[in-house]
């Protein structure tokens, strides 16, 4: 499909809800005609006939109704691409998307949107993730991804392969191999379980790495008996604990469900914890 034949697309790239502002993307050949007849600068005068890169302007957007927005041209080629930062709060953005649509755009989400402007789909997918990062240093991690740092990693890997020097690619594979893992964790978190016989600290050790009492601690064995979870950061990376049930053979019906339980998460845990009372003999 030539640059001409494509759709026009429009995607609310801002969460939904209540907010002072939200953003609209619009990309397509014609997107840039669709916001010249919806638009009114501020300053008078029309927009100019073609796109220039880099370029906004204050006006408005509407019929009747009309909300104030900024307009920015983030790219004109291969397509138009640009951005509406209008008011925010869900009917504004209804009001101003079903104008668009009216014209002929097409909406789609904005993860579609960010794999639809992105020529790199690798760093399209970085963006993706970006968006779900809960740390400083995974954010970090994903910026530098949505950069190009994996495209960067292979590239060298096929360079080294052109040159005949197989050792080097051989090196570069492994670790990217190495990281497969790392990366995985830059979105999940890593899975934690905290298990041990009844009454060994399990719970307390919980709210102890929480910093707040997340799990009921009691002198009485058996007193968590469902799988208890709590996100936190620990240097820099997601972790998501689990307190569950201690571990004892003679256990009463629902006591023993939770074990159950407990043995699953741990199962299908990232890490086991198995935790002692250092004071009485294992
Ligand atoms: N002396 C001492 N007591 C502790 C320590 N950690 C926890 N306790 C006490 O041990 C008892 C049991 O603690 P919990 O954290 O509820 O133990 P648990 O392993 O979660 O117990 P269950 O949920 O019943 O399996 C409570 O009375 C705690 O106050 C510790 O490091 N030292
Ligand atoms: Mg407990």
């Amino acid at each position: 499909m030539n640059a001409s034949e494509m759709p026009t697309w429009i995607a609310c790239l801002t969460p939904p809800g209540q907010s002072a502002l939200a953003t609209l993307g619009l990309y397509g050949p014609r997107a840039w005609q669709t916001l010249r007849k919806l638009f009114r600068r501020r300053s008078g005068g029309e927009l100019s006939e073609q796109p220039v890169s880099g370029r906004f302007w204050l006006g408005r957007i509407g019929g009747d109704v009309t909300d104030e927005v900024v307009v920015a041209v983030k790219q004109t080629e291969p397509a138009p691409w640009l951005e509406v930062h209008s008011h925010g709060g869900r009917e504004v953005v209804r009001f101003l998307i079903e104008l668009f649509r009216e014209q002929g755009l097409q909406l789609c989400s904005w993860e579609d949107f960010l794999r639809k402007t992105n020529a790199d789909p690798l760093s399209a997918e970085a963006a993706i993730a970006l968006a779900q990062a809960t740390t400083p240093r995974t954010a970090g991690i994903l910026l530098d991804q949505q950069q190009g740092a994996l495209r960067r990693a292979l590239e060298a890997i096929q360079q080294s392969l052109e040159r005949g020097e197989t050792a080097a690619a051989e090196e570069g594979l492994k670790q990217l191999t190495h990281y497969a893992s790392v990366g995985r964790h830059l979105t999940q978190p890593y899975r934690v379980v905290v298990a041990g016989a009844p009454n060994v600290g399990k719970s307390s050790l919980v709210n102890a790495l929480a910093g707040y009492q997340r799990c009921i601690v009691a002198a009485t064995p058996g007193t968590t008996r469902d799988v208890v979870t709590t996100r936190l950061a620990l240097d820099g990376w997601l972790v998501e604990l689990a307190d569950t049930a201690g571990q004892r053979s003679e256990a009463e019906a629902l006591e023993e469900q939770g074990i159950r339980r407990a043995w699953a998460t741990a199962a299908a845990a990232d890490l086991c914890l198995w935790l002692l009372d250092a004071s009485t003999p294992p």
